[in-house]
């Protein structure tokens, strides 16, 4: 236990140098990471996590980590602790396409949602939805992956990187045998259908 605590706090205190040098403090969620290759994600927005993709029944994905400064650049498009909630009608094909701009190493896995908690998690949920090595991960770099979303409930898209899902690097993944559409809801924005 005491081992988990500290590998948690060392990974926020390495998330958190490059906020200290930059930005003062409680402006963390408008500063920037400094080192970040700007234009791995130029023009990326946090609609860009969820679109329709070019064939019927499936999303386009696009997760970048350490988009801004928000939760020391443990985040995918500015948000963390699951605060941005995709939702996907189940039997959909999900096209992800991972990015990481910085030079701290992040990556992506499709997980339960209780598993955000544990310190790392070997296998993606489903088949194919994880990037290579993501307990790993990448430091910039890009990576696609797959999967198909063929079980309804409630999962997370996080950090496969040991500690970061658990310092709230992940977002909210829904799976629905009920919805129609795809939904995407951000922050404490209302929900809004992806069509
Ligand atoms: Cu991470």
């Amino acid at each position: 236990m005491m081992l988990r605590f500290s590998v948690v706090l060392a990974a926020v205190l390495i998330g958190a140098l490059p906020v200290f040098g930059q930005a003062p403090a409680g402006h963390e969620h408008t500063g920037e990471i400094p080192g970040l290759k700007k234009e791995m994600f130029a023009g990326i927005t946090a609609d860009d996590l969820l679109k329709l993709g070019d064939k019927p029944k499936t999303v386009k994905v696009v997760l970048v980590a350490t988009f801004n400064a928000a939760n020391y650049g443990m985040n995918f498009n500015g948000f963390s602790h699951g605060q941005a909630v995709l939702t996907v009608p189940k039997d959909w094909t999900v096209n992800a396409t991972f990015i990481n701009p910085s030079p701290i190493p992040h990556s992506a896995i499709v997980i339960e949602k209780p598993d955000t908690k544990k310190l790392q998690v070997a296998e993606p949920y489903f088949a194919g939805g994880a990037v290579k090595d993501h307990l790993k991960g990448l430091s910039m770099g890009k990576a696609d992956f797959s999967f198909v979303a063929d079980e309804a409930g409630e999962f997370a898209l996080a950090c496969g990187f040991p500690a970061h899902a658990a310092t709230g690097h992940w977002i909210t993944f829904n799976v629905s045998a009920d919805a129609k559409v795809p939904t995407l809801k951000l922050g404490d924005l209302p929900e809004k259908e992806i069509k």
